[in-house]
């Protein structure tokens, strides 16, 4: 294995110093406007650091820039925050005229380096475009020498995200902390966590202790050898949101429901319709069983469930799963049925929306807004849903139903998104039903799927999944992650005029190196440097 490694490494490199030569300045996501001149700024050891008294809440960025620039070059500059007309050095200052909340303009010239933004994130995503121009050691260039350019920038999307699942597989603080560290640096914003699933409950819940003490716990492995549990604390989750923040990510919990519940009734099997003994699952599939929508205890569960995960969680958004709910228990129960009678529902799906509005009552009461994956035997979904495009039925159909019914979407169809498909064959010994999808299929990702300006305001963004079945720890999550999460960055940030497989292709290597650098081992792309 190591030695496949070398020989990947090596192929690398060689590719790297053939394209050594390149004037492209390889960053990624490809910035909106970017023009350069020649000439470089050489940051001296006298240089500082100026933080627009306007600003003062930048500060974080600005001791972040310091920090980045004290790596690269082993520089210390000063922080200054007095008012100052000095060009000569580094300034970050407030531009109100920069209109999105996460733009920037970013300058270099031989006066210094300039950073503006009207709100800390587009400080922060500028300074992650800088980190970008810094070389890498095998450019052979002088690492306090930045390129002379004038950046324009700001997102595509709001919502750019990835997606881990430490439900199937539990994943320590630390490692979501890291993972964390390497998405920011690709100016994703959200990090969607799927903390609950058959498999395992990862959240405590102080109300419903058995929820951790039975419900996270496997009876066995999955073949690998590693067995599974664990659980994050109220505080543990608590911190991630803080850490989170100060990447500017903000953390979306998912509370998979009414299916996908197995870890639930494991520890609360009268939640069930049909109440026996349940067990946490041991294989990847969809079950059968669902939480009964008949029963009011049900709803009374998931109001103590979302106001502890409310606490924890203060952003405005929750997911709720959704997904792969078979109705066969719903069309069987008694409670289900005189709950149809009650509220005049003739079929089950009728059911399964009338169980959203109610969940969607709860939500309300804690000011959150749902997030669902789109199911489209789902007769309605509460009207402000935000449904995620995912199945691997006819994208273009799905996409359309979800528009005629005036909901909001986000794209993360499977073929191109879901980085826990293998990315060459045998990737992923013995599943044989994922589809490969290499970098290249992963660039060729359009979220608005070719709709007009005018027609496509209604897709809000994109998420690449990395779904924990074959996904036992955070080295496997970053394989499966990078570099394709790097394609999907420029399909969130950059517009399509700005998307280029071949330049991409340029860029890669220098990217690949930093992370490589960073300790975030991908899957080396070989079949670029083979065919
Ligand atoms: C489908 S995508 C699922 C997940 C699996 C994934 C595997 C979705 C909403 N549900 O439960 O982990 O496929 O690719």
């Amino acid at each position: 294995k190591l030695l496949k490694y070398l020989v990947y490494s090596a192929c690398l490199l060689g590719y790297t110093l053939l394209n050594a030569q390149s004037s492209d300045l390889k960053i990624i996501p490809q910035p909106l406007q970017l023009e350069t001149t020649n000439g470089y700024f050489i940051i001296q050891k006298d240089h500082t650091l100026a933080l627009d008294p306007n600003f003062i809440e930048a500060e974080p960025e600005a001791q972040l820039l310091k920090q980045l620039i004290k790596k690269e070059t082993d520089i210390e500059v000063s922080i200054s925050k007095a008012k100052t007309n000095a060009t000569n050095g580094i300034t970050i200052s407030r531009n109100r005229n920069i209109r999105n909340s996460e733009g920037y303009k970013l300058e270099i010239n031989n006066e210094g380096i300039h950073l503006q933004a009207s709100n800390r994130a587009g400080i922060f995503y500028g300074i992650q475009t800088l980190a970008q121009l810094f070389p890498v050691a095998i450019e052979n260039k002088p690492n306090n020498h930045l390129p002379f350019l004038s950046i324009v920038d700001s997102p595509r999307f709001e919502y750019r995200a990835l997606m881990l699942d430490p439900a199937r597989h539990f994943l320590p603080v630390e490692a979501i902390k890291k993972y964390i560290d390497a998405m920011a640096s690709y100016k994703f914003n959200y990090l969607h966590l799927h903390l609950t699933d058959d498999h395992g409950w990862r959240i405590e819940i102080k109300k419903y202790p058995l929820l951790t003490k039975i419900g996270s716990v496997r009876k066995e492995t999955n073949g690998n050898g590693i067995p599974r549990g664990g659980f994050y604390t109220q505080n543990d989750l608590k911190a991630i949101v803080t850490y989170a923040k100060s990447k500017h990510v903000e953390i979306i919990p998912e509370i998979d429901m009414p299916g996908h519940g197995m870890s639930i009734l494991s520890a609360y099997p009268d939640l069930a319709c049909f109440p026996r003994k349940f067990e946490v699952s041991t294989i990847p599939g969809v079950s059968k069983e669902l939480l009964c929508a008949g029963k009011p205890e049900v709803y009374q569960f998931y109001e103590d469930v979302i106001s502890e995960v409310a606490n924890i969680f203060p952003n405005s958004k929750l997911h709720l799963g959704g997904d792969e709910a078979p109705l066969d228990r719903w069309r069987e129960c008694s409670h289900c049925q005189l709950t149809m009678q009650k509220n005049d529902l003739n079929n089950e799906e009728k059911l399964m929306a009338h169980f959203f509005s109610q969940i969607n009552e709860i939500l309300v009461k804690f000011n959150k807004a749902p997030l669902l994956w789109y199911e489209s035997d789902v007769e309605s979904y509460p009207k402000n849903s935000t449904v995620f495009l995912w199945r691997n039925e006819d994208p273009d159909i799905k996409t359309q139903e979800i528009k005629s019914k005036g909901l909001q979407m986000i794209n993360s169809y499977g073929r191109n998104t879901y980085f826990d498909y293998p990315q060459s064959k045998g990737d992923i010994p013995n599943v044989k039903w994922m589809s490969v999808l290499n970098l290249k299929k992963a660039y060729e990702f359009d979220p608005v799927r070719g709709l007009a300006e005018n027609d496509n305001q209604f897709i809000k963004g994109v998420q690449g999944c990395v779904w924990g079945e074959y996904v036992p720890n955070i080295e496997r999550a970053f394989y499966m992650t990078y570099p394709r999460a790097l394609a999907l960055s420029e399909k969130a940030w950059s517009t399509k005029s700005n998307w280029s497989w071949e330049r991409f292709k340029k860029k890669l290597d220098k990217h690949l190196i930093k992370l490589l650098s960073k300790g975030v081992k991908f899957r080396p792309p070989v079949e670029l440097y083979t065919e």
